[in-house]
């Protein structure tokens, strides 16, 4: 298996790839037409190096940009090591039932890190759907009455979370969310 730095690049390869084809053939153009009027003021020779210079130059700029923002790729980030968080770090354990219609959670401030949610539904099948504060789903997990589930996050971004159900469960089931905070 690739490890995470590997799996990043390849996707980042197979991703560019057909803006890299293009932008190499648009180079190429250019260069062409240009290589009539460059040959003419500096010499063939002179002309072939800067063309070759630059297109050196192109590839090593597009390549230092793309690793440098690697950790940026939004869902590479579960995988990004936290900074400053060591594994010694106690894991905070959130414990949550989910009923028709609402959430019991016994914590509803944590502090940014590792975040272990425990969660049950009573009566009939709901789901633990963790929102960000910006409104991005960071997981979802179903919950059967009678099973116990549990979701690990690591909660770096401080703010409100949002809590909701997304399995049907009756007529109450769009009003069904909870909120806890993140602090940093
Ligand atoms: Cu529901």
């Amino acid at each position: 298996m690739l490890g995470t730095g590997w799996g990043a690049i390849l996707l980042l390869l197979y991703l560019t790839a057909p803006f890299l084809v293009i932008f190499t053939l648009l180079l190429l153009l250019a260069f062409r037409r240009g290589r009539s009027l460059s040959g003419a003021v500096l010499g063939e020779k002179a002309a072939r190096g800067m063309e070759v210079a630059w297109l050196m130059g192109v590839g090593i700029a597009w390549a230092v940009i793309n690793l440098v923002s690697i950790p940026w790729i939004p869902w590479l980030q579960p995988l990004a090591a936290t900074p400053g968080q060591t594994p010694s770090e106690p894991v905070q354990a959130v414990n949550v039932e989910a009923f028709m219609w609402g959430y019991t959670i016994d914590t509803y401030e944590v502090k940014a890190g590792t975040v272990k949610f425990v969660a049950r539904a009573h009566d009939t099948i709901h789901s633990l759907t963790i929102y960000s504060p910006r409104g991005e789903i960071l997981a979802t997990v179903m919950l059967l009455p009678g099973m116990r589930e549990e979701l690990v996050l690591n909660l770096v971004e401080p703010g409100e979370y949002v809590i909701r159900c997304l399995e049907f469960c009756g007529d109450g089931h769009s009003a069904m969310l909870s909120k806890f905070k993140v602090v940093g």
